[in-house]
């Protein structure tokens, strides 16, 4: 045991569950030591010279004297390799099948006795010892993977292995998931381990609750985004190049992926950012969109503890004149932490306070976490135990953890059948009068005093017939869950679009819903790392995601709380919430200053809703994250690659938090074109660093000239604002609305909007020409110029 696995011991033997983590922690131990030590030859394999090739639609084999090598550019542009037999499916990450092979592209020889595929989009060249050169059209290098290594542990196997990679000099590498030292990852090690941190965490910790092998990677040469597609335990290595380093060469960009077991597979896409984050998201399953009403306020707590309470704490949103439009409830409500249960004697009548609530327009949200107290007479532990889903040892026995209700089984959500009965449990939700759900504690945790707080590695899964342990489907729990939760609501109401956000997550996590920072710890470093989770998760095709405002743990200062209130606002999910021991979260508990920037806040989220139902739809077709870094659409501007501080929401706007203590004015860096400070309706030219007021009462906000954003009025009616487009530089905008509870295919309006003899023009393009706009429309800034 080392010293924090010792102070984390202490934390947890405290606690009421302290004896039971105990033994449970033991017995994890026993479980694994039960398996085979893995022994393997201590000298790796290589796939040494190549011996032949064999060509296929799309691409084919290159067969080398240790391994064999299968690259295939698939209709869309991505292409996929992989080693020794590995193929694109079985797959968590990918939506259905994979794109068929384009037929176009193919193997051909290469110099020096290599081989290569050319597509449209990239050339991929692969060496004669099995290296693997991923090119430009025009030829210039994006990344290079060196010729992998294997160490196989025992005859047939799992083995682990090892591919360094080399990006050019000047990239930047994003993505890995949710990281909260983001969202620019810089040297160092991080691990792919969905992990809780357990309690609270900073920008220092790593791995957390979502973590993905997908990196994105931004060059000079282009942008790329890397995916391997292997749900193990792994680590990266990353260290960035240095232009002109030693001796006037540059030093490449470096990845070292070292990876437990199971394939050595990737997925390559190339193109513009946004070009990259649509065929990632074409092949990884659209982002479903969340129900609008999810892209409101919504408010938190651990321990709200009473109907009373839930009700004090939305009068007092009503009394305020404050917009609320969801307040989710935490384990407390459940009868002794039970999932699925209500403790009727503080909860007396829940249905009855849904109904209430809700015609006021505030929906209930209910936690779902997976573990299951293992109990004979609880209902949801027998129905699964009917239907053997929960995991099992390598002996047959049904695995036990310790999480709030005591000693707990686990659904094994790699069963299509277990998740078709999980599903059905929402039912259950549904009738209590919850209208969407937020999955907890899915990494999956059991509480340990010491060694790793989730399932023995041994504990088996069906993994969807395949058959395997936990190694491989750890990653893939929060994922298979959220898969079973969401398909589940769909069946039980096939009207309502599902809401579900879940802690733990993979690749692909998308298509089922969202996600959250987890337990981000209150302070100024934990209001960055909520940047930096948001930026992160988008980028790796997971656009909806939120901080809890306010930090989860402690009590912030007001201005800490209001600047995280502003910059929540702002972010897809907007959501206060707290620990059961933390202080008050509530907008109205930080003095009349705060109560009244907060409003403002809350105010312009709700005149902003229509901006956010488009981006949400936006994200839906197109995999553009809501919440995209500066270099979105300029990823040559180096400096902004490096700005870290400030973000795009959507085309259009332009946020720039206040992320430090005592700041009330801040250096904000400009993407090129004119950008008008909304707040003086200033404008100035990018690109460039300007500096901007940012008093108490709100943070900077810039919106693109030429911008058409769909906002409403306080009686709800549709505007269209129009910031002022450059003299020859016309603008415009989409407008999606949202199309309803259900299935509908929402319709994409474009607008355009110039300059002519110094008026503004609006136009909406019809399919047959343009057409007036039906949205009254509303001009700003037409004040004179600065340069930036
Ligand atoms: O269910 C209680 C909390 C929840 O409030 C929080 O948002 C989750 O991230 N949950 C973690 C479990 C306990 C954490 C100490």
């Amino acid at each position: 045991m080392d010293g924090r696995e010792l102070v984390r011991s202490m934390k947890v033997v405290g606690s009421v569950q302290g004896l039971r983590a105990v033994r449970s922690a033991w017995r994890q131990r026993r479980t694994d030591a039960r398996e085979p030590a893995p022994r393997g030859p201590e000298r790796a394999r290589v796939p040494g010279p190549v011996t032949g090739a064999e060509r296929m639609p799309g691409g084919g084999t290159v067969r080398f004297a240790r391994a064999e090598l299968h690259v295939c550019v698939a209709v869309g542009g991505a292409v996929f390799w992989g080693w020794d037999g590995a193929r694109p499916l079985p797959s968590y990450a990918l939506d259905e099948a994979p794109p068929e092979p384009d037929p176009r592209a193919g193997l051909e020889p290469d110099k020096d006795g290599g081989w290569r595929v050319v597509s449209e989009r990239m050339t991929v060249a692969i060496s004669r010892h099995g290296g693997v050169e991923v090119r430009t059209p025009g030829g210039v290098l994006l990344r290079r993977e060196l010729p992998p290594r294997w160490w196989e542990r025992a005859p047939g196997g799992p083995a682990r292995w090892v591919q360094r990679s080399e990006v050019p000099a000047d990239a930047r590498f994003f993505g890995l998931g949710g990281r909260a030292s983001g969202p620019r990852l810089r040297d160092g090690t991080y691990r792919l381990w969905n992990t809780d941190p357990g309690g609270r965490f900073g920008p220092d910790d790593d791995p957390l609750y979502v973590t993905m092998p997908v990196q994105l990677v931004v060059a000079d040469a282009g942008t790329h985004l890397a995916f391997y597609d292997n749900s193990w335990d792994g680590r990266v290595v990353l260290r960035e190049g240095e232009e002109g380093a030693g001796s006037g060469h540059d030093r490449p960009g470096r990845s070292e992926l070292r990876m437990d077991g199971g394939p050595l597979r990737c997925w390559v896409v190339t193109g513009t950012p946004a070009r990259v984050l649509h065929a990632w998201t074409a092949l990884t399953g659209a982002p479903t969109p969340p129900p609008a009403w999810a892209l409101g306020p919504q408010h938190a707590r651990w321990g709200f503890g009473s109907e009373r309470e839930v009700r004090r704490i939305v009068a007092g949103y009503r009394e305020r004149d404050l917009p609320l439009s969801a307040v989710h409830l935490d384990i407390d409500h459940y009868d002794a932490h039970q999932v699925f249960t209500v403790d009727r004697e503080r909860f007396p009548d829940l249905p009855g306070l849904a109904k209430e609530l809700r015609a006021d327009g505030v929906r209930l949200v209910s936690i779902v976490d997976p573990a299951v107290k293992a109990e004979r007479g609880n209902a949801v532990y027998d129905s699964g135990s009917a239907v053997g889903a929960f995991v099992r040892d390598g002996r047959g026995r049904e695995v036990r953890g310790v999480v709030w209700p005591g000693d707990c089984v686990y659904p094994d959500f790699t069963d299509p059948l277990v998740r078709d009965w999980w599903g059905g449990l929402y039912e259950e939700r549904l009738a209590q009068g919850f209208a969407g759900v937020w999955h907890d504690m899915n990494e999956p945790v059991s509480f340990a005093p010491f060694g790793d707080p989730t399932l023995p590695r041994s504990a088996r899964h069906r993994l969807e017939g395949r058959g395997g342990d936990h190694r491989e489907a750890h990653n893939v729990y929060g994922l298979a869950m959220a898969r079973a939760g969401f398909e589940g609501l769909w069946r039980l109401r096939p009207e309502e679009r599902p809401f579900l956000f879940s802690r733990s997550g993979w690749a692909g996590m998308q298509r089922y819903g969202g996600t959250w920072s987890g337990d981000v710890s209150t302070g100024w470093p934990g209001l960055r790392a909520s940047l930096s989770l948001v930026l992160g998760l988008g980028l790796c095709g997971v656009p909806y995601s939120g901080p809890d405002v306010g930090g989860f743990d402690g009590s912030p200062s007001p201005e800490l709380y209001l600047r995280w209130f502003q910059l929540g606002a702002y972010l897809p999910l907007f959501r206060t919430h707290a620990a059961i021991d933390a202080g008050r979260r509530e907008p109205w508990e930080f003095g009349a200053e705060v109560l009244a920037h907060a409003r403002a806040a809350l105010v312009e989220r709700e005149r902003l809703l229509p901006y956010f139902v488009t981006l949400a739809q936006l994200a839906r077709l197109t995999g553009a994250p809501y919440v995209r870094p500066l270099w979105w659409g300029t990823p040559e501007d180096r400096a902004l690659r490096d700005c870290e501080d400030a973000f795009l929401l959507g085309d259009s706007l332009l946020v720039a938090p206040v992320l430090e203590h005592g700041v009330e004015q801040r250096g904000v860096r400009l993407p090129n074109g004119r950008w008008y400070d909304t707040a003086t309706e200033e404008a100035y030219e990018g690109p460039g660093q300007i500096l901007l007021d940012a008093p108490r009462s709100r943070i900077p906000v810039l919106a693109r000239a030429g911008a058409v954003i769909p906002v409403q009025d306080e009686d709800g009616g549709r505007v269209l604002e129009v910031w002022a487009p450059a003299d020859g530089r016309p603008g415009g905008g989409l407008v999606v609305r949202d199309p309803g509870d259900g299935r509908r295919e929402p319709e994409v309006e474009r607008y355009t909007s110039r300059l002519v003899d110094g008026e503004v023009v609006v136009e909406r393009v019809g399919h047959d020409g343009t057409v007036e706009p039906e949205w009254e429309v509303r001009v700003r800034g037409t004040r004179p110029v600065r340069r930036g």
